[in-house]
């Protein structure tokens, strides 16, 4: 095992690394900007060095800086978190390079799954469906043939992308051309590679991804589904596990269970890793795409299934073997997670900056709130507005739901505007109620709510 591990990232998953480490005996290292002096990872850490000026790309995305920082305190593994350097082959390759362990996946891996057109290649290969598509489009009139070939309507992605950032939703021949050129000048100057790809784009589609734990000794398992279908613009809003689909479609769970670890298996995947399906109108699956970090809502699946995934993940990355096997993972109840952003739903979720004057967290019964903030914060316009992870965990999805609705009357954040409104909005939706969470729920069903938001 370790003696000391570096957390490189900031806000509520340097606690939540932190608090792992403790666990399980650990020494920890927190690393900061000067925009995040005050911040509590900083302070929860056995020893904090800063890195640099509050930007990201000089700061927590400045490998050396980071590099430099374990090399002085003599920390022997670095945990990425999400976001950041998290899916960084290069921070890997260099943490290797200095007989630092990178606490994620090996860095062929990483690379691999992070270029979308060869991890379709590969999961193909593995028998798992992805949806129709071609691969090299190398200029305008391939598009154009491969997009008639497939049918519209079809789906623009660049290979370097994920995450749904630079896609191009195209509907027919005349927008097609059009829509090809931007997505590659846009790939370009936000990837460095502008290739794309073209796939068939499915309508309302679920967003359902599979946890999955490899460890270096040839064992695998998964963890079952969460439901992420419901965001905006590509940010989630909330995710669920399990999926309200799965409740009357055990054999559904089961199919994406298996797919996942045949592609766990396809790639030589070890660490946590997520693997992303769309779920058509017909119950059909298909692979998108797979995420080689720990995600913002690994703690809906740590909540039903009682295993701590963090935890899991550094003991993976120190050789051990999985503690758990695949038939002693057992889904009980429900729980969701809310995601809780310094943004403000009614005017377009622009960014609300400022020093938090109150803050009261909700509690009690099968509650779990993951978060940096505290009375007097101040939150900076650098970073990710994620404020607090707002967990409900209970018997059923009804249980959860109702838990959900009473903590977020509890809790109190005062001092910037925050998306607490909207999520009390969704809670009460009958079509959030009855499980219809697809990824147009927020067009659909809540666009009047935003403007009357309070
Ligand atoms: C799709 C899709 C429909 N068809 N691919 C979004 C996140 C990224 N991982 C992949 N994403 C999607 N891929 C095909 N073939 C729908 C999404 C998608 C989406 C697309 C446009 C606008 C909003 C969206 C929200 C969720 C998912």
């Amino acid at each position: 095992m370790f003696s000391k591990v570096l957390i490189a990232n900031r806000g509520e998953i340097a606690l939540r690394i932190i608090r792992a480490c403790k666990e399980l005996g650990l020494r920890t290292v927190a690393v900061y900007s000067e925009a995040d002096r005050d911040s509590l990872h900083v302070r929860m850490a056995d020893e904090a060095i800063c890195i640099g000026p509050p930007p990201p790309k000089e700061s927590y995305l400045n490998v050396a800086n980071i590099i430099s920082a374990a090399l002085v305190t003599g920390a022997d593994a670095i945990h990425p978190g999400y976001g950041f350097l998290a899916e960084d082959p290069n921070l890997a390759e260099i943490c290797a390079h200095y007989k630092i362990k990178f606490i994620g996946p090996p860095t062929d891996v990483i690379e691999l799954l992070g270029n979308k057109i060869k991890a379709r290649e590969v999961v193909e290969r593995a028998d798992v469906r992805v949806l129709p598509g071609h691969h090299h489009v190398a200029d305008e009139r391939e598009a154009l043939r491969a997009a008639r070939e497939i049918g519209y309507p079809v789906i623009i992605k660049a290979a370097a992308g994920g995450g749904g950032r630079g896609m191009r939703i195209v509907h027919g021949d005349s927008d097609l051309l059009k829509a090809f050129a931007t997505a590659r000048l846009e790939a370009e100057s936000s990837f460095g590679d502008g290739t794309c790809y073209i796939e068939k784009y499915v309508e309302e589609p679920r967003h359902i991804e599979v946890q999955i734990l490899t460890d270096e000794h040839g064992n695998l398992i998964h963890l079952g589904e969460r439901e992420c279908s419901i965001q905006v613009r590509h940010q989630k809003l909330l995710e669920e596990a399990p999926s309200p689909i799965t409740a009357t479609n055990q054999r559904l769970r089961e199919r994406l269970g298996r797919a996942a670890l045949r592609v766990a298996a396809a790639v030589g995947y070890v660490n946590a890793g997520t693997v992303e399906f769309l779920v058509d109108n017909d119950g059909e699956f298909y692979f998108i795409e797979m995420n080689t970090r720990l995600q913002v809502e690994h703690c809906v699946t740590e909540m039903v299934t009682g295993i701590d995934i963090v935890k899991e993940q550094i003991r993976i990355a120190a050789g051990e073997r999985l503690s758990i096997r695949q038939h002693q993972v057992e889904m009980r109840g429900h729980a969701i997670e809310c995601r809780i952003t310094a943004q403000d739903p009614k005017r377009n979720f622009v960014p609300s900056c400022g020093t938090i004057t109150q803050f009261i967290p909700p509690g009690g019964p099968g509650i779990r709130m993951d978060t940096h903030i505290y009375s007097g914060y101040t939150v900076s316009p650098y970073y990710d507005p994620l404020l607090c992870k707002l967990i409900a965990h209970g018997r059923n999805r009804d249980e959860a739901i109702a838990r959900m609705q009473r903590a977020l009357d509890e809790c109190v954040i005062e001092g910037i505007k925050t998306t607490i409104p909207l999520h009390r909005r969704i809670m009460s939706n009958i079509f959030f109620r009855r499980g219809e969470t697809y990824t147009n729920f927020i067009q659909k069903h809540m666009a009047e709510e935003l403007e009357e938001l309070e």
